[in-house]
């Protein structure tokens, strides 16, 4: 691990995507932990900028906007200010949110492009793609549908086949589709820049599995696989009308692929923030953190670092904390399905709670294994944790101040070893914070901050200040001055990951600092001090309103059940083969069950012409007894089977329901026995 101090630090955190809103899944995996991060550096007094920004270009931007009936730049438009307000809503503090679609961001790009092009980076391969001939246009893998070669399924898309999940090139379907047209594509040439990723796999394997072992154990893991597997080269540029032109004479019709614009995105939002932007992006001193989720992994730790280092002028990233995945009440969160906890809903109905959340979310990160949100570990955590452990300690010692002592900060009259001791673990308890900080660790951190809470309600419930007030107020001054000033360095230490209730602790205590150099330093309130007032920082979470969102769950499931799988159509038959077919109207006349089996039933159909004997396995859903006089749809011509000895002339026509009750496909109810079913 690189013990270096770094001069300053550049902290970006994955550009999410403005073709839709946030979740808490976004939340918890990426921009929780990197604003934890950012806010500690920042009350360490540290050199720091916090990047992000709205990844704007791609295609599911440009359907989203076809299928919206608008343009592109609309629908970025649109979610860019609702996640960007998201983000201010919950605190996430970033320097800068700035995004991809802006003239900054297009020439940075095109820059970096030239310049790797320049250099002759790039490999140049003319390959064959489909290609619409009504639309004119070239045919990104998702604006394609075919039959999936795997499963049959006539509707996956050219990248991927969502009934069976296989991952598919747009060649592997069959009966290609265009869906801007409908029309059949053809295949064209196209020419394309590619990064020769294979070329930089020797210095990627020594500067990330040698150097950089320190990474989290999911990130190393995902870095070797792919670097085990081998690399091959990447095409940087598509065939479509949204995004950064490509830079070169002759590349009408053709922009940067959106991975290899987006990254660059960081870049370009630092320049916008500071025209000293070059100091974070050049200068070897800069820490760059990527926080990200582990789906943008290979992104950020293998093709982003490669661009880099091909340009030549810029850092590496030094560490890329990625998390894993949050689900929801056992489920995955997802937005078609609308399995998720939108960030606005959750203020509407929570509102003023940001900090809950984002206590949760960090307590409960995905930080290496995917992980499970439930409202019921919501509602635990806050009324165990936030209410009862920090929210308690800090009432009973503000309110206390105020009943003894007018809301003055109590003198020392004299320190005992058991508050000296309590005084000493504030120290050591923000070291072990810090040094989880550091190494991403922010469950652990977290936990540990809220031991100092833990720490004074066991100070206060030892020392019985209510109670030795009547006999020694003298004790009880220096009682309540130890107690606030582990009020006042809660308010330091917790400062990262509650920023809102810690803003208003110091409201109340009348406190302005956050320095976290200052934890454990005597006397941060003085004697004499006066505080406000006390108020609530943390409220209990009713069942009732767990239950509101869980039944507001329960809806979405109920919405989104999706129809049972039906079989696919067989082969095409001409009216021909189906007229060989004698279908007919009959009564059932007699019933049995056929001895020695479960689902069998003997019978005695009239089909007008003549009494068939007819054997069906439906002993499972009908009686015998009740069947006589039942009107049934017959295949007379069927030849006869013998079924358990007995032949079986014929075959009474049944439909079944999802959970797979049988049923007769009935006749008109006057139908007269052996009339023709067309
Ligand atoms: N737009 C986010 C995602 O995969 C993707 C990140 C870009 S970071 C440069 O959801
Ligand atoms: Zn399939």
């Amino acid at each position: 691990m690189s013990t270096k101090d770094y001069k300053r630090y550049l902290i970006t955190s994955a550009l999410p995507y403005a073709n839709g809103p946030l979740h808490l899944g976004h939340l918890a995996g990426v921009y929780v932990p990197s604003d934890i991060y950012v806010r500690y550096l920042r009350q360490r007094n540290r050199d720091v900028i916090s990047i992000c920004g709205s990844d704007e270009h791609g295609v599911p931007i440009t359907l989203k906007a076809r299928k919206e009936g608008t343009t592109p730049q609309d629908v970025v438009d649109r979610y860019h200010s609702i996640n960007k307000k998201a983000f201010e809503d919950f605190g996430i503090s970033f320097d800068i949110y700035s995004r991809t679609s802006n003239k900054v961001h297009h020439e940075t790009a095109s820059e970096f492009f030239t310049t790797l092009y320049d250099k002759g980076v790039f490999i140049e391969k003319t390959s064959e793609q489909y290609y619409d001939e009504e639309a004119s246009t070239f045919l990104a893998d998702r604006y394609i549908t075919g039959t999936c070669p795997h499963c049959g399924n006539p509707c996956a898309y050219g990248d991927q086949c969502e009934q069976c999940g296989t991952s598919l090139s747009p060649a592997d379907l069959a009966n290609p589709v265009s869906t801007i047209s409908g029309s059949k594509p053809v295949l064209r040439e196209t020419r394309h820049w590619y990064l020769p990723l294979d070329q930089y796999e020797p210095w990627l394997k020594q500067w990330i599995l040698e150097e950089h072992k320190e990474w989290k154990p999911n990130v190393y893991g995902q870095c070797k696989s792919w670097l085990d597997q081998g690399l091959h080269p990447r095409a940087v540029s598509r065939d479509l009308d949204w995004g950064v032109p490509v830079p070169v004479e002759g590349a009408d019709g053709k922009v940067l692929y959106v991975w290899f614009d987006a990254p660059i995105g960081y870049i370009s939002a630092t320049k916008e923030l500071t025209p000293q932007w070059e100091k974070y992006w050049k200068d070897e001193e800069t820490r760059m953190i990527h926080f990200i989720g582990k789906d943008n992994i290979v992104f950020h730790c293998i093709v982003f670092p490669t661009m880099l280092k091909a340009e030549g002028s810029y850092i590496l990233p030094e560490n890329v904390p990625a998390n894993e995945f949050l689900n929801l009440e056992n489920d995955k969160i997802s937005t078609s399905r609308n399995w998720a906890v939108w960030l606005h809903e959750y203020l509407e109905d929570f509102p003023g709670k940001q900090d809950v959340l984002r206590y949760v979310l960090c307590a409960n990160a995905p930080e290496n294994k995917d992980n499970d949100f439930t409202w019921k570990d919501f509602q635990n955590r806050n009324n165990n944790e936030l209410v009862a452990i920090l929210g308690n300690f800090v009432n009973r010692v503000l309110v206390l101040t105020h009943k003894y002592f007018h809301g003055k900060v109590p003198e020392i009259t004299g320190l005992l070893d058991r508050d000296k001791a309590v005084l000493d673990e504030i120290k050591t308890i923000a070291g072990d914070v810090e040094r989880s900080l550091e190494v991403f660790r922010f469950r652990e951190a977290i936990k540990t901050a809220m031991d100092l809470a833990r720490l004074g309600n066991k100070y206060l419930a030892d020392t019985e200040p209510w109670k030795l007030i009547k006999t020694d107020s003298e004790r009880v001054k220096t009682i309540l001055n130890v107690a606030l000033q582990i009020t006042t360095n809660l308010t330091l230490l917790l400062d990262p990951f509650l920023p809102f209730s810690m803003k208003t602790l110091r409201g109340i205590l009348q406190f302005d600092q956050t320095s976290w150099d200052l934890i454990g330093s005597p006397d941060l309130l003085e004697a004499g001090h006066t505080i406000e007032k006390a108020s609530l920082l943390f409220e209990k979470i009713e069942d009732e309103q767990v239950q509101a969102q869980l039944d507001k769950l329960m809806r979405t499931k109920k919405e989104n059940e999706e129809p049972a799988e039906v079989a696919l159509q067989k082969e095409e038959i001409s009216f021909d083969d189906f007229s060989r077919m004698d279908l007919r109207t009959g009564t059932i006349l007699e019933a049995e069950k056929v001895p020695k089996t479960k689902k069998l039933i003997k019978m005695q159909v009239d089909l007008g012409f003549e009494i068939r004997t007819i054997v069906s396995g439906i002993a499972e859903h009908y009686r015998p007894e009740a069947l006589p006089g039942k009107k049934v749809c017959v295949l007379a011509n069927l030849s006869p089977r013998k079924i358990k000895g007995i032949e079986s002339q014929g075959m009474i026509l049944l439909s079944e329901n999802p959970e797979g009750t049988l049923h007769f496909v009935e006749p008109a109810a006057d139908a007269i026995n052996g009339s023709e079913i067309n």
